[in-house]
């Protein structure tokens, strides 16, 4: 069976975008794959983070995992920081990884602009979340369209070690969902949906009530032609409204605008909301449920406890190809 890596960043709450992009996609590649799903806390701390705001979306982000379906039979569910060989395997690949490769990465750019202080790593998270990937044994990585660069810089790192130290590592290949890629925010259709934007009216995240869907949805920018149609190039706002409905309605583009044919953006959106809410009010309730459970801390135990197993592992590769520690019977 081939082996899936994915990580999610708990560093607010989780948007559509995060949903529509990667997590969803889990729930089928769960059957067919060894799958490992992560927190992955340690890339959250590249950024400033409130500590008990961190802690309370750790355990949010497991338990919505856990909602929208992922089973801990099939797969198995951590947090980053509890299993060490992450960091450890993250500073080796720093030292095969070259400077001036991180500062092209876009999403470095993007979160270290305009900021007064920027960490080191910032920096190098592209190498921390190689390791991730590559402890593994990860053949195949389902992420949104925004993560691409991150999994090329993955796969040039591997070949990199493989080459100049051992061949120890598989190359990744990455998996990007057939629509819902890259979803839009709300407020500004040029940006892509993101979970720490702070005007949070640019997303929804997957914990709103019906009303404040209903709200956010009224309010998201469209523009003044009032017919719906898919115009990506043109009409941004309607046209990600357009996809987010396709993939929670399961019709096609095609069906909704003939559904819609004649009507404005109001009817429109009271349509959009009513089919995001559908799918969101079960997924609530599982996560209300598991947020108050014992069960959740059990499942993340059992889930720190297996991948520890499987990274350390390939730790003692990486350290044995390196030359790193003393040589043991
Ligand atoms: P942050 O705002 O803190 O950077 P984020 O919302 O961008 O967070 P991540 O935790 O970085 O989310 O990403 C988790 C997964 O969700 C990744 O696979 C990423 O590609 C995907 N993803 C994030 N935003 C979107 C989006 N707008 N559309 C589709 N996929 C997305
Ligand atoms: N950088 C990713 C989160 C992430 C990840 C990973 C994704 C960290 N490690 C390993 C896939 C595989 C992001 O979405 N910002």
């Amino acid at each position: 069976m081939k082996t899936i890596f994915s990580g999610i960043q708990p560093s607010g709450s989780v948007t559509l975008g995060n949903y529509l992009g990667a997590m969803k996609q889990f729930v089928e590649l769960q059957n067919d794959y060894h799958c490992y799903f992560c927190v992955v806390d340690q890339h959250a701390i590249t950024v400033p983070q409130d500590r008990l705001a961190l802690r309370q979306n750790i355990r949010s982000l497991a338990a919505l995992y856990l909602a929208i379906g992922i089973d801990p039979e099939k797969a198995i569910l951590f947090v980053q920081s509890e299993v060490p060989a992450h960091a450890q395997a993250g500073w080796m690949m720093q030292s095969v990884s070259y400077i001036g490769e991180l500062e092209r990465m876009t999403q470095f750019k993007d979160k270290s602009s305009g900021r007064e202080a920027v960490s080191a790593s910032l920096l190098t998270y592209p190498p921390l979340m190689a390791a991730d990937i590559l402890l593994y044994g990860t053949d195949l990585v389902p992420v949104g369209d925004d993560q691409k660069q991150h999994i090329e810089l993955t796969r040039d790192l591997a070949e990199r070690f493989n080459k100049k130290y051992n061949d120890i590592f598989t190359i990744p290949e990455i998996r990007l969902p057939k629509t819902g890629a890259r979803i839009m925010s709300l407020a500004e259709p040029a940006k892509k949906m993101s979970k720490s934007d702070p005007n949070t009216k640019s997303f929804i995240s997957m914990l709103d009530d019906p009303k404040l869907i209903e709200k956010k949805i009224k309010s998201a920018v469209t523009d003044s032609e009032g017919t719906i149609r898919y115009d990506k190039e043109n009409r941004p706002g309607i046209s990600n409204l357009l996809s987010i409905y396709s993939i929670f309605s399961g019709e096609t583009i095609e069906e909704i605008e003939q559904k819609y044919d004649g009507k404005g953006y109001g009817d429109f959106k009271t349509g959009l909301a009513k089919v995001i809410i559908n799918e969101l009010a079960p997924i609530q309730e599982r996560y209300y449920e598991l947020m108050e459970s014992e069960e959740l801390d059990r499942i993340l135990d059992d889930g720190a406890e297996r991948a520890n197993r499987a990274a350390k592992k390939m730790l003692k590769k990486m350290e044995n190809a390196m030359g790193l520690g003393r040589k043991r019977k």
